[in-house]
């Protein structure tokens, strides 16, 4: 190659590099715009770069949480997340200042908890069925048919069990502080009405990444697919799954009706978020900010359970509104999914931890 055509190489090569820069500023997509609404999901949804803080926002804050979840804003997790970010912005003075992301935009559950243990995000909000991936023990809360409602859910996750799981967490470097609410899971799908466990069969149905969730659904006769949350829209428009499963907030918050036509309330599985920070971080706070952390994921996770109760039902109605064919469950028909599920529970219980497992359960007769 003779000099001056190197020249011209190594020119365009540095050019590219500029450019390619200038667009992973920001991770690709407007991270800082905090809020938005139209910012677009991460393409990648894996382990993300660390996210700048927004330094102007920051101002003098001494400390910055950057709290990411994986629903939009128009979801109770993110109404949560914004109160929880009032009281801790408030209660400092501003010492600590708060950034919030939603709709996937730091990573899905998984890379999300990932950041928090290398403390390049401080916060995230994740179902419980992915935290079994870093704690086996975490699925107990994922057995099918569990919890009878949302108020003795409250009463075993806010007590001593709850509180159990939650220091289990630090071995993984992370801080539970909280349980906030996702809500009774039931299935759409775009094939057929299902009134009963025979009518899974054969559906595809995109699960959380669990293997418990798996194989109950393997049990009941359908043909699972674990996939991140951010990565489910596109599966159900393109018709890579038939269905899935989500509680009605997030059904049509998300706009899951656009693509699916039939919504059963399975209410199969009772999700729990858990509030988590990052344990390095965490243990950097002064105490007294480590209290206003405390206090204000508690007290913003009783708002978000208020509001994801309060507006359950006028979900479903909505859902029927935008033309989803809508069937009930019968007790008989839950009964019989309930049944075909056991044999799993029994294996899960005895892999995981029977005592553990009896522990729950006692505490969930106690509250009933
Ligand atoms: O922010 C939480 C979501 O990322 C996720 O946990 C939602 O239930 C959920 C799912 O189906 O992935």
């Amino acid at each position: 190659m003779n000099k001056k055509l190197l020249v011209m190489v190594v020119g365009m090569l540095m050019m590219l590099l500029v450019v390619a820069c200038g667009d992973n500023n920001n991770g690709g997509n407007e991270l800082n715009n905090n809020g938005a609404n139209d910012v677009e999901t991460n393409e990648d949804n894996g382990a993300e770069e660390e996210v700048e803080i927004d330094e102007e926002a920051a101002g003098d804050a001494e400390f910055t949480i950057r709290a990411g979840i994986g629903l939009n804003s128009e979801h109770p997790q993110y109404k949560g997340l914004e109160k929880f970010k009032e009281l801790v912005e408030e209660e400092t003075d501003g010492a600590i200042y708060v950034e919030t992301y939603h709709s996937g935009q730091l990573g899905d559950d998984r890379s999300m908890m990932e950041a928090l243990q290398l403390g390049s995000q401080e916060v995230t909000v994740p179902s419980t069925a992915p935290i079994a991936n870093f704690i086996n023990e975490f699925s107990i809360f994922d057995f099918p048919f569990l919890f009878p409602n949302s108020e003795v859910a409250d009463e075993v996750l806010d007590g001593e069990v709850g509180q159990k799981f939650l220091d289990m967490l630090d071995d993984q470097n992370l801080k539970g502080l909280a349980y906030w609410e996702n809500g009774f899971r039931d299935l759409t799908n775009s094939e057929q009405e299902v009134a009963s466990v025979e009518d899974f069969e054969g559906l595809t149905i995109r699960t959380m990444e669990n293997d418990l969730h798996l194989d109950a659904f393997r049990a009941m006769g359908a043909n699972p697919t674990p996939m991140a949350f951010t990565e489910l829209f596109t599966a159900l428009q393109q018709g890579t799954v038939d269905g899935q499963e989500n509680p009605f907030a997030t059904i049509y918050l998300e706009g899951f009706y656009e693509v699916q036509d039939y919504v059963s309330d399975t209410h199969h599985i009772y999700s729990p978020f858990v509030f988590m920070m990052s344990k390095p971080f965490y243990d950097s706070l002064p105490e007294d900010y480590q209290t206003v952390v405390d206090e204000a994921a508690l007290e913003a996770g009783e708002y978000q359970r208020e509001l994801n109760r309060e507006a359950n039902d006028q979900y479903l109605e909505n859902l029927i509104e935008e033309g989803m064919t809508f069937t009930e469950i019968t007790d008989e028909a839950r009964e019989e999914m309930r049944e075909a599920i056991e044999p799993v529970l029994e294996e899960y219980a005895q892999q995981i931890d029977q005592d553990l497992v009896d522990e729950v359960y006692q505490a969930i007769e106690d509250a009933e």
